[in-house]
């Protein structure tokens, strides 16, 4: 039975998702948000409670982007099982109020490979120039593309591409986005690792028109992460958070798709030791789910109650 005290396989994860379908019939279907360069579906699950509530917005969950970030789809399916289960009313009530669209793998092929040959692999898996494999999903975006912070050197990790959305996951995720039928409330991404929470933008350092209320709702995200396990983030916009970043997803939603809520979680560890960092053992799934599932109950309250 599916658990989350261990990492799964990508085709386990996929099979739960199809088996939650036969569970929840009425509130529970998978979509295809795209496919692989290798052939695999993108498959999320989407929950709706058909309760008569109309003009239901969305909030899009996307995780597993970077292969070897293993603690976000983890965390993703953790937080679909409390969607779905919780009998705590917070949970219960989010499940209910926005229609919910979850993508644990946004990168299968690379998922696959961090299974099979290296654990280390980031990008996807398509063949580039030079010989080398793979690019940056991250970077791949077309918003203000290749401008900063991401290489024109097919060998390199953060690699964005030969064009904006040249990599099929991107590309077809991308019109996927485009095409639902709800207005989007939020956008949510989950990488690892360093425990930030993020918001654009990453190609300057310009904030964002709508920066007070990102760093309102930041503030009660992070402050909720900390309350069970005392987890500290930090964070803020990317480019200076961080480092410069053109070309990620969260950044295309926010910019092309006019999400006003978009934002990105770095999930444990803390620190820098890349041979650690992505590696986080499986006995943390669980507090990490837990301590997710409460920054996201505060965030999208806090974001509501701006509306
Ligand atoms: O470099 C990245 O793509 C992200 N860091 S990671 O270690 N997960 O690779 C940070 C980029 C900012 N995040 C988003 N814009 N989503
Ligand atoms: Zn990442």
């Amino acid at each position: 039975d599916y658990s989350w005290t261990e990492y799964h396989e990508l085709n386990d994860t996929h099979r739960w998702m199809q088996n939650l379908v036969g569970k929840y019939p009425d509130v529970v279907s998978v979509f295809i948000a795209g496919q692989s360069y290798e052939g695999r579906e993108l498959l999320g699950l989407k929950i709706n409670h058909n309760d008569g509530r109309a003009e239901k917005q969305s909030i899009f969950l996307e995780a597993g982007m970077h292969a070897r970030e293993w603690i976000g789809p983890a965390t993703a399916t953790y937080f679909i099982n409390e969607l779905l289960t919780s009998q705590e009313p917070q949970i219960k009530g989010l499940a209910r109020s926005y229609v919910w669209y979850i993508l644990p793998h946004a990168n299968p092929d690379g998922y696959v490979y961090t299974h099979l040959t290296n654990r280390m692999w980031r990008k996807t898996r398509s063949p580039q120039d030079k010989n080398c494999i793979g690019t940056d999903p991250n970077r791949n975006w077309d918003f203000h593309w290749r401008e900063v912070g991401a290489s024109s050197d097919p060998c390199s990790e953060s690699y964005a591409g030969p064009k904006a959305f040249s990599e099929r996951e991107v590309e077809t995720l991308s019109q996927y986005l485009r095409s639902l039928p709800e207005p989007m409330f939020m956008y949510l991404s989950l990488h690892s690792f360093s425990q930030l929470l993020l918001y654009p933008y990453g190609h300057t350092s310009t904030l964002p028109e709508n920066h007070k209320e990102l760093e309102q709702i930041f503030n009660a995200a992070v402050g909720a992460v900390k309350r069970r396990y005392g987890t500290r983030y930090t964070g803020g916009n990317v480019y200076d958070a961080i480092y410069p970043a053109a070309g990620s997803s969260m950044d295309w939603v926010y910019g092309v798709l006019k999400v006003k809520y978009s934002f990105c979680y770095e999930l444990r560890p803390s620190g820098y030791s890349f041979w650690t960092g992505f590696r986080l053992p499986a006995s943390q799934i669980i507090p990490t789910g837990q301590e997710t599932t409460d920054s996201l109950v505060e965030m999208i309250k806090a974001a509501a109650q701006i509306e």
